[in-house]
């Protein structure tokens, strides 16, 4: 049976089309356009991450700001829709998923060239955990000091993760443990969501739903 979905929503603030596919691990495709830069590099991060192709495409009023096309309920909330679509009836997964994901700060060459001062290279590090629980719960802990990043605002990041969960109906919790650069430490956080979204939504092959209570 496969895992896919397309949504698509139209209000007079933006246009956005969705088409995933869980199960699309050995003929994965990602395209992604938001006309936000920094937006397309994490949400390609979390498909490319998470095993799904997705196709998101979004016009936003971005002549306004970047709100309508990054926030509620916009990009995140079509993605998520697409997701719990996709998902289907909870049941046949493992549901808990754990993602941890480092990310170099330095590139490896330029830090040969401190050699003897600080010959680590830095690294960034997120931990996201996600339970496919139909209980939306979004708790992110980010750490992000600058006040955009490219043409995205920062602030966004906390409303993208919390838009998705509650759209999605999971519980999620995020948070970056280290890492200097914010570009760094959000990209970290979107890949270790990818990480345990693909960890969680793994079939297990048995039809069984995965709680005691037998229904979520
Ligand atoms: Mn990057």
């Amino acid at each position: 049976m496969s895992r896919t979905a397309s949504v698509s929503r139209k209000t007079g603030e933006t246009e956005i089309d969705v088409a995933i596919d869980l199960d699309a691990r050995l003929n994965q495709a990602i395209h992604v356009s938001t006309g936000i830069g920094f937006l397309d590099h994490m949400y390609t991060a979390l498909a490319k991450h998470s095993g799904i192709s997705l196709t998101l495409t979004c016009k936003g009023d971005l002549w306004i700001d970047d709100h309508h096309t990054a926030d509620k309920p916009d990009s995140a909330i079509a993605l998520g829709t697409a997701f719990k679509q996709a998902l289907g009836e909870v049941r046949g997964i493992r549901r808990y998923g754990t993602g941890f994901a480092p990310l170099d700060e330095v590139a490896q060459s330029s830090t040969l060239s401190y050699a003897g001062i600080d010959a680590l290279p830095r690294q960034a590090l997120s931990r996201a955990v996600i339970d496919i629980c139909s209980r939306p719960y979004c708790v992110t802990n980010l750490g992000i000091k600058r006040e955009k990043i490219g043409d995205l605002s920062t602030e966004m990041f906390p409303h993208i993760f919390y838009s998705f969960a509650m759209a999605s109906g999971v519980t999620l919790h995020i948070d970056v443990l280290r890492g200097e650069n914010d570009h760094h430490r959000a990209e970290s956080a979107f890949k270790a969501l990818a990480l345990a979204i693909r960890q969680a939504i793994e079939r297990t092959g048995s039809d069984d739903v995965p709680s005691t209570k037998g229904v979520l």
